[in-house]
């Protein structure tokens, strides 16, 4: 058995009824992120996503397509499973709701609700809103700016099966108070207490009646499962819950889902009200990122990008055209996790060549070719701090208040802060190199020790770089190390992260990181 830390981390599942955008893509991402740091800095880590296959918005769109809904799910879920992988998420478990082992997980949560006396039969006379699969009181019909007559809405009167959804709004306020964590970033808790759960919140229908494509209630025939309560049990179903009491144990409470901030309610209150009803512990945190927004000629402000909205990207586009890694980057870069940001792409190709292969790329091709050339064999080995200049001494400062940095905003998501700082130290560098210019020093056979006291420096400034840079471009990462003669294999954070940990290191040039974009 590992003593590691574990870290149970979700994602939403995604809806069936389209291909993944990227949207979708910039989430995920941001997840694996996050699974890869915390793998690098050693836990043992369950990443879950999957898919959301059931419910009325899924057997519309496979009937239009005129095929069965589970020939539909089966297609579009090995399409995400597809680009997911190109993405390089390196998620460990892919759940799907129409699989057997969550809808035996989704029986015995209902049964155990009801047998706490939280489920009651009544009958649900209202609207419904097919896109967002969400029962919606005409107040926040008029919210969302939506009437009667629009096609994503239905009226509906129905007999349902009723969760007490109302009894637990103060369990869940007091919940949240004593958890800061448990909703972030903070004006996501902030949203949640002010609009979700207010005092009036009324009973949540968790049956249909009128479609048939759902997990059935169990002993109440003609009645499915109601989309969301099915789709949130896949965290649970996924670690096990009232099937494997080994797997449940380690992985249950999950350390966090992370989720879109257009689904906070159902996270935030359905989902902690279903579990308090079944006695099951809650996620340790949920975190509520924004959206990849577009500005759309003649369109008034930014629009989040969406299948409905008509302005999707597809990130393959992107893939083939500047790879996958540096799109992994630039979506952490350039917009912030937590919060909204406008999908530019002429900005995003300029940081590319910027950052990229004249930023990094550069610094690290010539280094190596500096040290090929300049040090015997090629080999850089640790300075000494008493060997150093002010010049080194300003890199490991630097370094240092990275890493700090850095442990501080990657358990919070804020990729694109830290992200900035690691650029600041390869400018630094960068600056530094051109000011001291070793390739004239190295000239002058008197300079020898200066040229290997500032390019073994650089060496090892650029072996952190590598280092922290890991859960972005991974495969970047891995190259950096090669031209250091290192392997990140066997690393061990704690050390790895500390100037000077390195020992010996044989420097060989290698083939360019990136390539340089016509813009
Ligand atoms: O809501 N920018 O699925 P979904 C950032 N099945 N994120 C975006 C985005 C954008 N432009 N567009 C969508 C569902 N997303 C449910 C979830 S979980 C038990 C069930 C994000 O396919 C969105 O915010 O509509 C959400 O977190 C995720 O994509 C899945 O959306």
């Amino acid at each position: 058995m590992s003593n590691k830390p574990t870290f149970y981390i979700t994602t939403p599942i995604y809806y069936v009824n389209d291909v993944p955008h990227l949207g979708h893509a910039f989430e995920v991402i941001g997840i694996d992120v996050q699974a890869r740091f915390r793998r690098l800095t050693g836990h043992e880590v369950r990443f879950l996503t999957g898919t959301d296959e059931h419910g009325q918005k899924i057997a519309d769109t496979a009937a239009r397509n005129g095929v069965h809904p589970r020939e539909w799910c089966d297609r579009l879920a090995g399409e995400f499973r597809r680009v997911w992988d190109l993405l390089k998420v390196s998620y460990d478990d892919f759940i799907r709701t129409t699989e057997p082992r969550h809808h035996e997980s989704v029986s015995k949560l209902w049964q155990k609700v009801e047998a706490n006396g939280d489920i009651y039969l009544g009958r649900y006379e209202g609207w419904y809103d097919v896109k967002e699969e969400s029962f919606i009181t005409e107040t926040e019909m008029k919210e969302k700016g939506l009437e009667p007559g629009n096609d994503r809405i239905k009226r509906m009167s129905e007999e349902a099966y009723f969760f007490r959804l109302g009894k637990y709004r103060e369990a869940i306020l007091r919940h949240i108070e004593e958890n800061p964590d448990f909703i972030q970033p903070e004006i996501r808790r902030n949203e949640v207490v002010k609009s979700f759960l207010r005092p009036d919140m009324p009973d949540l229908s968790i049956s249909r009646t009128s479609i048939d494509w759902g997990i059935p209630v169990p002993g109440a025939k003609g009645h499915v499962i109601y989309v969301w309560f099915d789709a949130l049990t896949n965290y649970i179903s996924a670690a096990g819950y009232g099937r494997d009491e080994e797997l449940y144990g380690k992985w249950w409470p999950a350390d966090v889902h992370v989720i879109g901030k257009d689904i906070l309610k159902f996270h935030c209150v359905y989902w902690p009200a279903m579990l308090l009803a079944a006695g099951v512990e809650l996620p340790r945190q949920v975190f509520g990122h924004g959206f990849i927004t577009v500005l759309r000629p003649g369109a008034e402000g930014e629009e989040k990008m969406s299948k409905s909205a008509g302005n999707t990207v597809d990130p393959m586009g992107y893939v083939d055209r500047i790879g996958v890694e540096p799109l992994r980057y630039l979506l952490m870069r350039e917009l912030n996790y937590g919060g909204d940001g406008i999908f530019n792409e002429h900005s995003m190709i300029q940081r590319y060549n910027a950052e990229l292969p004249n930023g990094l790329g550069n610094t690290l091709s010539r280094t190596a070719s500096l040290i090929e050339r300049n040090l015997p064999d090629g080999i850089v080995q640790p300075i000494p701090m008493e060997e150093m200049t002010e010049i080194e001494r300003e890199f490991v400062a630097f370094w240092e208040g990275t890493v700090a940095e850095y442990e501080r905003g990657m358990p919070r998501f804020e990729f694109q802060a830290v992200l900035g700082r690691i650029w600041g130290f390869i400018d630094l560098m960068n600056r530094r190199m051109n000011e001291v210019e070793p390739w004239k020093l190295a000239k002058d056979p008197a300079q020898a020790d200066r040229v290997r006291v500032f390019l073994g420096s650089v060496a090892e400034g650029l072996r952190g770089v590598g280092l922290l840079l890991h859960p972005f471009m991974p495969d970047a990462s891995a190259r950096i190390h090669e031209t250091l003669g290192l392997s990140l294999e066997d690393i061990r954070w704690k050390d790895a992260r500390n100037w000077g940990a390195h020992g010996e290191m044989r420097v060989r040039k290698g083939p360019p990181l990136f390539q340089k974009l016509e813009t």
